[in-house]
């Protein structure tokens, strides 16, 4: 068999999606996701100026070998852009491989490990009536997991607060990106937000209980000492993981975090190889690996990592905003499926009209994600209904101090 086509489709439907569509001269295709939320053109231009030359002619059974080749060859390895391109054809050549042997890619894969995926929600708001009211929502659309945002008082504006005005209007499928000309600007202060944050768990605590797995998302935004003192406050409330408590770029930073705290730390979705999250790994210095599979190079270097991981009892809770189109979640949901140390995926179901370009066949009940037996991925693009949306730009929102100054996020 041979790969005769490589084409990538840019769509619009609530926001934006790239994917690449692999057909070979047997009639089988394949599909990737290449979205890399805010800068969505740049993979586009990448995929289909430098990497789709390269896979006419070539066997799409050799998975493994065009990774390497993709990674290899291009001589600048490694930054978002290049692993989301190299992820979409992973994902693709899985799909394809799936689909000769007429199998789930999960089977591949060594076989289900478990009836389905535990999910976690998404649950915010403005104080704690609203932050309550959201999470009975989301208990009734299944979840018995729910990560908890909430305002700070003294800060205007918050990402992952969907209740602001700056989050209402027409919704960008649930996630914090808008489609403008320039990005949105958010105020910060990590004091406010250190004081607050405590007495949010603790009010959701005394409201639903102990048993309810609660999960906060900080985003990047302390140093390590306030993620170590942030960690350390939420203790009493037995969070299931503290998120992204710090800019990950120096590994190192987080021996002192782990050093001070027993609140299990999750990170990892902008990483793109294992070399972001080895030191991690190897150090048991987090919990949960959070990266995704459409921005860590696809399904082949996640199962690998998880491997990795297994060694340090650390499992996955792979990323899963509505930015990973319904093609990355379901590649991460085979890899979910398969690996003995899965821990939680992330679950933010896609819009209405985004389910109509991508006909996906998983299922979501009594809180479980499962991939569906269709061999392959399971997902399939409908090119009509993606001509329909035009690219628009969009960006993630930014934060700037008190004083202006640009801070993490
Ligand atoms: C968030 C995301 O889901 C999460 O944990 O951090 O909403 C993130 O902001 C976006 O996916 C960025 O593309
Ligand atoms: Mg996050």
């Amino acid at each position: 068999m041979k790969i005769t086509e490589a084409k990538v489709i840019v769509t619009s439907p609530t926001r934006n999606f790239v994917t690449l569509k692999i057909t070979t001269d047997e009639g089988i295709t394949g599909i990737g996701d290449a979205t890399l939320n805010g800068r969505e053109l740049a993979v586009a231009t990448y995929l289909s100026d430098h990497v789709a030359p390269l896979l006419i002619g070539r066997d799409p059974a050799n998975i493994e070998d065009t990774w390497q080749f993709l990674y290899r060859s291009g001589y600048w390895r490694r930054g978002p852009v290049t692993m989301a391109a190299i992820a979409a054809v992973d994902m693709a050549l899985w799909d394809i491989k799936g689909k000769v042997a007429g199998l789930p890619v999960y089977q591949l894969l060594g076989g289900a490990s478990r009836r389905g995926l535990s999910t976690y929600g998404h649950a915010s708001g403005r104080d704690l009536e609203e932050i309550f009211d959201s999470i009975r929502a989301e208990q009734e659309h299944g979840y018995t997991a729910i990560r908890v945002q909430s305002s700070v008082p003294g800060i205007t504006a918050l990402y992952g607060v969907a209740a602001q005005p700056q989050a209402s209007g027409e919704r960008y499928d649930y996630e914090p990106a808008q489609r403008a000309a320039l990005p949105a600007e958010e105020d910060w202060d990590t004091r406010a937000y250190m004081r607050h944050i405590p007495t949010v768990f603790e009010g959701v605590r005394n409201e639903f209980g102990p048993e309810m797995i609660l999960l906060h998302d900080g985003h990047h935004r302390m140093t390590p000492l306030q993620a170590a003192k942030l960690g350390k406050s939420l203790e009493p409330y037995d969070l299931f993981w503290l998120e992204d408590c710090t800019p990950a770029e120096n590994q190192e930073a987080l021996r002192l975090v782990r050093r001070h705290t027993t609140t299990p730390l999750a990170i990892g979705e902008v990483f793109n190889t294992v070399w972001d999250i080895k030191d991690l790994i190897q150090e048991q210095l987090i919990d949960y690996v959070r990266c995704a599979s459409t921005h860590f190079g696809g399904i082949s270097p996640l199962k690998k990592v998880m491997d990795l991981a297994a060694m340090y009892q650390i499992k996955s809770g792979f990323h899963g905003p509505t930015d990973v189109s319904p093609v990355g979640l379901a590649a991460q949901m085979h890899v979910g499926m398969a690996i003995h140390n899965f821990g939680l995926q992330e679950y933010m179901p896609h819009s209405e009209k985004t389910d109509a370009v991508f006909r996906q066949s998983m299922t979501f009940s009594g809180g479980l994600l499962h991939p569906s037996d269709t061999p392959g991925l399971g997902v399939e693009i409908d090119e009509d209904e993606a001509a329909k949306y035009e690219y628009a730009n969009a960006y993630l929102p930014y934060n700037r101090l008190a004083d202006g100054t640009v801070h993490d996020w």
